[in-house]
């Protein structure tokens, strides 16, 4: 195959000049195509069938022990200048990068199939989707790929309509972590990524282009690319508010947008329809409120924790048609992770398990499938203009301070809550877990430019006539003395979805406070929970003496990115010291 696109041609022919395949496909998103990479990883140990009777079509992959999670150290963003990639990215000057990266791809997909993957971000005909193309040496990222965006023959066509793309080039190599690298150059629409076949470095429809790459086109073309989850909540009399939430890799997103209401609240008639679990475009519609769209189309969820008790929707998407990445096996070949009943037997490593070695499963181990195997699959999650967003939340692994919910006073607050997010580190990156960082928007790894420039282009959507959403923040994973989580969290947090809900439709009052608006007591239903006195309080307690600490650090940080922080975030941190100083000497 070939394109009749000249310029996808020629960079096709490009790449095979360089690495030198023995083979070129390209990807036409087929179901015999897919069956075909199946047979073929199966032969290569690329793949391991599963238990076929329990779970149809489902597989395992066991990737290089090295080779688990997302590598920031050797994430670069290669703007022209190094001030446009801003503190908050590892920067490289783009020719530099590109020496680096060829020498690298030089040759080395001698004896191997060259696949070229052409894919769409979004419903394929959407005005808010975009397009790409992956070439990879990989076949565990064609298959991959399949599942996470609309691959193949549309989007082939999509591209020759519209004529531009994100071109990303990606090889396995050695997998050798002193030789691995995720390059992207914004503004040449390119992302280079050596020596990891892991999600995020790999698939790079991903991160790698959904946020790195769009976040930057987006800032210029007025429109938003967010490491969020879209969900719509619906209400017994059937009106549905699609709320979108930014957490922290492993924090929480996919559980959100799965959630399973609690029973009296079904028995209610309340409903959730999942639209996204990880990313999120939006931009103003007509009407002046944003409008979002998932621009995935599967879901690269965590596996450990996910069970019945907390998330039945997942597993079921998950018990058919699923490639599952380093989680254990049972004596029966069915995948397993901690936080499941029944035993493992094999480790992510293929080991027999000891819990000497570690958990059974590893702590970033994933399955991938596609969206529409979701129970709660929004009916809405493929439309072409979005679903629009009433609210905004924000939250991360707070285990003091942070009560569980509290709403930003107007945009701008909103913006600087965001800015302001704090979480411990997860095993979605490489590196310490369990480390408090701040993490602004969930956007920390995945921001594509300044962070300065990313906060001054939020602020710009506060226009005349925008129809904005409430902005929340919210805190699941408040821990008490004895270490453990003050809030029961999963499908119990539609319980604060639901005053959100309230607040936007101005039913509840709430208690406004220096750091924002709380709910009043009896706004949110506890009272069927089991939460003892002293844990409510915890929950809804706002700290001023914590909190005045808590802004200093905020100052500090927002005083880190230099001159293009905007000054209205500034001032809004000092409003709020402020108000929290005032609160505290008047009686
Ligand atoms: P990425 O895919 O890495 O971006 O992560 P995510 O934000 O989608 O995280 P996910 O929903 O997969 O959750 C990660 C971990 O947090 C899982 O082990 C969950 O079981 C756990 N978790 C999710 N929601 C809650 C909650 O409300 N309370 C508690 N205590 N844990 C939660
Ligand atoms: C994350 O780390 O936030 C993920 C998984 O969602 S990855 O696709 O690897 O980035
Ligand atoms: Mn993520």
């Amino acid at each position: 195959m070939s394109s009749k696109l000249a310029a996808l041609q020629r960079w096709v022919d490009e790449v095979a000049a360089l690495t030198r395949p023995a083979k070129i496909h390209w990807c036409d998103g087929s179901e015999s195509e897919y069956q075909q990479l199946v047979q073929q990883m199966l032969q290569t140990g690329d793949l391991i069938e599963l238990n076929q009777q329990t779970h149809p079509g489902c597989y395992l992959h066991r990737s290089s022990p090295s080779d688990v999670a997302r590598v920031e150290h050797l994430t670069f963003v290669c703007t022209k200048t190094e001030e446009d990639a801003g503190p908050n990215n590892h920067w490289m000057a783009p020719a530099d990068a590109h020496a680096k990266m060829d020498a690298l791809f030089d040759g080395c997909m001698e004896g191997r199939t060259m696949y070229v993957i052409p894919y769409c971000m979004g419903p394929i005909d959407s005005p808010l989707a975009r397009c790409g193309v992956e070439i990879t040496d990989s076949p565990y990222v064609v298959a991959n790929m399949r599942t996470m965006t609309r691959m193949g023959a549309a989007a082939q066509a999509r591209i020759e309509r519209e004529g531009t793309f994100v071109k990303g080039l990606h090889s396995t190599g050695e997998l050798d972590p002193e030789r691995r690298f995720i390059m992207h150059f914004p503004e040449e629409l390119t992302i280079k990524s050596y020596g990891s076949g892991y999600g995020g470095n790999a698939l790079l429809g991903k991160k790698c282009h959904a946020l790195r790459i769009a976040s930057y086109q987006a800032k210029s073309e007025g429109w938003l690319a967010e490491h969020m989850l879209i969900v719509g909540i619906e209400n017994p009399q059937g009106e549905t508010h699609y709320i979108a939430a930014a957490f922290p890799s492993a924090c929480g997103k996919t559980n959100l947008a799965m959630l399973i209401p609690p029973e009296a609240y079904r028995q209610d008639g309340w409903k959730v329809w999942t639209v996204g679990d990880d990313i999120c475009w939006m931009r103003p519609g007509a009407d002046g409120r944003l409008y979002a769209i998932n621009p995935e189309a599967g879901y690269f969820g965590v596996a450990p924790g996910t069970s019945d008790a907390t998330n039945p929707n997942a597993l079921s998407t998950i018990a058919r048609d699923t490639i599952f990445t380093n989680v254990a096996v049972t004596a029966d070949n069915q995948p397993w992770w901690e936080g499941l009943p029944g035993t493992p037997v094999t480790d992510w490593q293929g080991r027999p398990y000891d819990p000497a070695n570690g958990p059974a499963a590893h702590p970033n181990s994933r399955f991938t499938v596609s969206a529409k195997q979701c129970p709660t699959w929004s009916p809405r999650a493929e439309d072409a203009q979005g679903v629009p967003i009433s609210a905004i939340v924000f939250g991360g692994r707070r285990p003091s301070l942070i009560p569980l919910v509290f709403e930003a006073k107007d945009w701008k607050h909103g913006v600087l809550v965001g800015a302001a997010m704090g979480s411990e580190t997860t095993a979605a990156a490489t590196g310490a877990v369990g480390v408090l960082r701040r993490d602004s928007m969930a956007m920390k790894p995945f921001a594509g430019y300044h962070y300065g420039d990313y906060f001054r282009h939020w602020l710009s959507f506060d226009q005349p006539g925008a129809k904005l959403p409430k902005i929340f923040h919210v805190n699941w994973f408040r821990k008490g003395e004895d270490g453990r989580f003050l809030w029961p969290g999963f499908g119990d947090n539609l319980r604060v979805l639901q005053w959100m809900i309230d607040r936007v439709e101005g039913r509840a009052a709430g208690n406004h406070t220096p750091i924002g608006t709380l709910p009043k007591a009896g706004e949110i239903e506890l009272d069927d929970l089991q939460l003892d006195r002293a844990t409510i309080d915890t929950l809804f307690h706002v700290d001023h003496a914590g909190w005045t600490a808590e802004l200093a650090a905020i100052g500090e940080y927002l005083d880190s990115f230099g001159e293009r922080m905007p000054t209205e975030l500034h001032d809004e941190q000092q409003r709020v010291a402020k108000a929290l100083h005032d609160a505290a000497v008047t009686p």
